[in-house]
């Protein structure tokens, strides 16, 4: 799978690091990138392009570009997702020719996809068990007939990855309503779901409500649980400003992460120079991992004791009760709820003391206007929609929702996973939605809400779904328990990915299985009316144009929405929708797009201004688009999801490494966190480990628990234990590695998002035998 190939010296490949984050080492890292993967002149002129008003939307992360209009804002990790994607490697028929997908089944992760970029379209032969070259007509008669041939409409799944542009995505999923079914697995669903569930619930929207310009005004930023030295660099040089203007930054991870620590700009010479760097958080604390609600309680709990001592000495309160009386409802419940938690609960329950606890409460309060941002630390949990909801909650108390300067930031993930959802990739499509496609296509789309991506996968592995389709992604290895996902995968009739590069979800062939290449953001996509531009939707709402101008890995790739129409039309003959004049001109795309969707007006005119355009927020300009057309606190029970039920357990979270994106291994360093040349590590509290008898380096087993203590028949073994200075109770390994401890019905309850970072576990000596080496 994805471990390293071989064993290694663990002097060598574990050792503290002590610089900041980004330097020179993010440089160097990039130099490493472009000679591994291309031709350096055609990757500067990729890089050139990254981010640019003519240029490419960079497919690194979804945080936004001042404008879009700067120079190149250097970013390691969006530099490495360029060149992995234009990469002068190719993955060809001959390739395929000479392995068969049980022996590529052996490869690492890293390694599939290191052949670089699809060529060809493919179709699985099992007699050989190997890909063969195919016609592009011939494979989509053939997948045509397989859709057409199922008994039920809903016995297709149509997942996407958030990768796919606003075009191509509502194309999807119009070829989906009109074949007749809602079932839309979505990379969301392992990601932000918790904040689509738990945001409109209580704000009326499901997205942040912050643009980029807030965070020069604001007077605190909290950033909870998120990396984004890893997972959103270009982020560090908006919270460099931040912390330069010597406003507060406050974390609240239970890993000490460098890039949230100390930053120093490679936009910056001065300090490339003199190696200074810049320090961001003003104050990091380390709650335990399942701690937040308890955290976010104990907040609550002091902002409500001090507001009631400064009204008792006669000064106006704390809370903004303007605010409150005009915008918002359930104000007494939530403070019942508060006031009778104990801090001796919420002490155990987040990990913090106390006066931790006040520290963070008196920023928060002495703040005028407060930015929240966070990410997967707060959504994959059993109970994420209950942790977005909390942070909602103390942010209405003072009004921090709807101001300029102050608001909520879910840090998105996908470079256009905000758009696709926007453009109507959701398995429960509202009736505006259904209207639009009435009133523009004059079908009637199906209305019964389709499955999610654990539904997805729980009925393909009943045999409830024969059909698989995917825009992209990795849905097999990104999702949980891959005992159960594996096997799901290999019993359907019809599967077709759209792909870039190889990846093991490919080596799951069904009956039929077709591996269709596709044009990447870095290429030109030539159609009908000439060269065309995609357009993307950020993590706060800005749409704007992305072309690529790389020449294309193959003259044999198409776009993504000549793929979905050229599927389409194969599959729907009767179809009412002009398949093939859309995808030969986007601009009549966006024009459709408009029609369902009139928050998209004048579409065409406003994606041509240079940087774009923002969609309107209603909560942001104080519209609650909620039932009673007020903002709500919502009330969580309990502190937190699984206090675990034996003294022995521990509560592990899965992270993403320095050096890689999502499924996709760029190499097998996590630099800030010390670790060279390997995957198979678990970071361990040293308290923790000595507790255990357990010391550095030595072979662990990690065993997986159900919440109750009740070993859930799951294990990762042989794992290097790394001590670290993580929070107490709290271990760490590497996603997609840790997949396989978390049973596929482990999620949260309200929104499905796997709890790929609340996995009770046990850790023991191995018993199983180290590795050989390779
Ligand atoms: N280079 C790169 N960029 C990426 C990605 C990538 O893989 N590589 N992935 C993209 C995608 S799809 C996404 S969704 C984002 C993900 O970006 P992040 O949200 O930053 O993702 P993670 O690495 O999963 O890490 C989340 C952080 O949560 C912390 N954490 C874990 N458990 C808890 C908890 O219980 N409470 C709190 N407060 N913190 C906790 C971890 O210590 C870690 O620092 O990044 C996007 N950008
Ligand atoms: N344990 C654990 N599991 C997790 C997570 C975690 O933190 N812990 N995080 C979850 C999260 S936040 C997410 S978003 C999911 C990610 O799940 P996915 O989005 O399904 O996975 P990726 O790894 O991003 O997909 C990588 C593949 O996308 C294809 N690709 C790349 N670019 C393009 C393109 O432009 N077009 C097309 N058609 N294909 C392209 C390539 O073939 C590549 O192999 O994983 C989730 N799984
Ligand atoms: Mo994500």
């Amino acid at each position: 799978m994805s471990s390293q190939p071989k064993d290694l010296d663990l002097e060598k490949s574990i050792q503290p690091y002590d610089g900041p984050a980004g330097g020179w080492g993010a440089l160097r890292a990039v130099a490493k990138a472009i000679r591994e993967q291309m031709a350096v002149a055609r990757s500067v002129e990729a890089l050139q392009r990254v981010n640019k008003p003519l240029g490419f939307d960079c497919p690194g992360c979804a945080w936004p570009d001042p404008r879009h209009t700067s120079s190149f804002e250097f970013c390691e990790n969006g530099a490495k997702a360029v060149t992995w994607e234009a990469t002068s490697k190719r993955t060809t028929p001959e390739f395929f020719a000479q392995h068969t997908l049980s022996e590529l089944w052996e490869w690492t992760d890293h390694a599939l996809e290191d052949q670089g970029r699809l060529t060809h379209p493919m179709a699985y032969d099992a007699v050989q068990d190997k890909y063969l070259p195919v016609s592009w007509d011939e494979a989509a008669t053939r997948i045509g007939a397989a859709l057409r041939a199922l008994p039920e409409p809903t016995m297709a799944e149509f997942y996407a990855s958030g990768r796919a542009s606003n075009e191509a995505a509502f194309l999807y999923q119009l070829f989906a309503r009109e074949y007749g079914c809602n079932n839309f697995p979505d990379c969301s669903n392992m990601c932000h779901e918790a904040s689509s569930v738990g945001l409109p619930e209580a704000i009326g929207v499901g997205k942040g409500t912050v643009q980029l310009e807030d965070f020069e005004q604001a007077d605190a930023v909290f950033c909870i649980g998120h990396n984004p030295g890893t997972n959103h660099p270009r982020m560090l040089g908006t919270l460099r400003e931040v912390s330069l203007r010597g406003v507060p930054i406050v974390v609240l991870n239970p890993m000490p992460e460098r890039g949230l620590e100390r930053f120093t700009s490679p936009q910056d010479p001065a300090e490339m120079l003199t190696g200074r760097s810049v320090p961001i958080a003003t104050t990091y604390f380390k709650p335990k991992i399942g701690g937040d609600i308890a955290t976010m309680k104990g907040m609550m709990k002091w902002l409500f004791e001090a507001d009631a001592a400064d009204l008792a000495g006669g000064g106006a309160g704390l809370l903004d009760r303007a605010f409150i009386a005009e915008h918002t409802t359930g104000l007494e419940a939530l403070r019942d709820d508060v006031q009778a938690t104990s801090w001796e609960s919420i002490e155990r329950a987040s990990g913090l003391t106390r006066a931790e606890i006040e520290v963070a409460a008196g920023i928060y309060a002495a703040a005028e206007k407060v930015i929240f941002c966070y990410g997967m630390g707060i959504t994959q949990h059993r109970h994420g929609v209950e942790n977005v909801q909390q942070l909602v909650n103390l942010l209405l108390l003072r009004g921090n929702i709807g101001k300029p300067g102050a608001g909520i930031c879910p840090l998105r993930g996908h470079s256009n996973v905000q758009g696709d959802r926007t453009v109507g990739i959701t398995e429960k499509p509202n009736a505006a939605l259904l209207d639009g496609i009435r009133r523009v296509y004059g079908f009637e789309p199906p209305s019964a809400h389709g499955h999610d991506a654990v539904a997805a996968v729980k009925a393909i592995g009943e045999g409830r779904s024969k059909a698989l389709l995917c825009l992209g992604g990795n849905l097999a290895v990104a999702m949980s328990d891959p005992q159960a996902t594996f096997p799901a995968m290999r019993q359907l009739d019809l599967v077709v990915h759209v792909a870039t590069k190889l990846n093991r979800s490919h080596l799951l062939p069904a009956r039929a299985a077709f591996l269709l290449p596709c044009l990447g953001r870095t290429e030109i996509d030539l159609q009908a009316a000439g060269p065309q531009s995609v357009t993307v939707e950020d993590s706060m709402s800005m749409v704007h144009a992305s072309q690529g101008r790389l020449r294309p890995a193959s003259e044999h790739l198409r776009s993504e929405p000549a793929i979905v129409a050229l599927l389409a039309r194969a599959t729907l003959p009767q179809s009412k929708v002009d398949w093939e004049g859309l995808a030969g001109d986007y601009d009549r795309i966006r024009d459709d797009i408009e029609a369902v969707f009139p928050i998209f007006a004048n579409y065409n005119e406003r994606v041509r201004q240079p940087g774009g355009f923002h969609l309107e927020n209603a909560a942001a300009l104080r519209r609650w688009n909620t039932p009673d057309g007020k903002a709500r606190f919502l009330l969580a029970r309990g502190l937190d999801e699984a206090t675990p039920a034996t003294a022995d357990l521990l509560m592990l979270a899965t992270v993403r490494s320095h050096d890689q994106y999502n499924t996709t291994i760029y190499g097998y360093n996590d630099r800030y966190r010390g670790i060279t040349g390997r995957r198979d590590v678990v970071f361990v509290n040293p308290d923790d480990l000595a507790g255990r008898g357990l010391r550095e380096g030595d072979r662990i087993d990690v065993e997986a628990s159900r919440v109750d203590g009740t070993p859930n028949g799951r294990a990762v073994r042989g794992l290097v234990a790394v001590p670290y200075g993580i929070a107490r109770g709290s271990v760490a390994m590497y996603f997609p590695e840790g997949n396989g401890l978390l049973a596929l019905d482990e999620h949260d309850a309200r929104s499905g998002t796997p709890g790929y970072k609340s996995i009770p576990v046990r850790l023991s000596a191995s018993s199983a035998p180290v590795a050989p080496e390779a």
